[in-house]
């Protein structure tokens, strides 16, 4: 039975701040937090700039924990997550794992950026892409605060943002693995798909 949902903030001493909502559910004499997944549009400016530190340190901060994913060339944490979707597409995907297999894989990766800025309260966003799909509405995702610009024209390759390539090569987002059957047009990087695979040419 769900019994209230309210701001973090309301429970001094468990988790004092006011990023997430949350759902107090009652289940038989237990009282269970919740955490509750905002849309983009509802996320506060630390909120995203939270979010974003959390990924770049996954990024570049956290070592690869996979060694099947290093001996491809994953050197971090959010690359072997990278390494685990392509190498799960055939069976994660078009079929009745899809829902339950991502919904697992996100639940990780959200623990995980938990854990790497120390914040048990981040959850990660949704993109009501059915109505946030342009850069008019306060949910699109593809701006220099968070997911950054949509990218060069020709090349996609991100210009703007945190995970930005820069003019001269240098980038927070570097890409270690690569999809070999789709390699010839240039980077998807987070700003395309969330866990989107991702091409060289960034
Ligand atoms: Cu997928």
């Amino acid at each position: 039975m769900v019994e209230s949902r309210n701001s973090i903030s309301s429970l001094p001493g468990m988790l004092a701040n006011e990023r997430s909502t949350y759902l107090l559910i009652k289940a038989s004499s237990r009282l269970i937090i919740m955490l509750c997944r905002k849309g983009i549009k509802d996320l506060s400016p630390p909120e995203k700039s939270k979010f974003v530190e959390a990924a770049l340190m996954l990024k570049n901060a956290v070592s690869s924990q996979i060694p099947a994913a290093a001996a491809d060339g994953s050197i971090s944490r959010w690359d072997d997550y990278v390494w685990l979707h392509l190498h799960a597409m055939h069976g994660a995907h078009r079929g009745s794992a899809f829902l339950p297999w991502h919904r697992e894989l996100l639940r990780v990766v959200e623990q995980d950026m938990r854990n790497a800025v120390s914040d048990p309260t981040l959850t990660i966003p949704y993109w009501y892409w059915t109505t946030a799909r342009s850069s008019i509405d306060p949910g699109w995702p593809f701006v220099d605060d968070f997911m950054g610009g949509l990218g060069e024209t020709d090349t996609l390759i991100v210009r703007t943002g945190p995970f930005r390539t820069n003019m001269d090569g240098t980038s927070d987002w570097v890409l270690h693995i690569v999809d070999a059957e789709t390699s010839t047009s240039s980077s998807w990087t987070v700003t395309t798909c969330f866990f989107a695979y991702q091409k060289p040419g960034s």
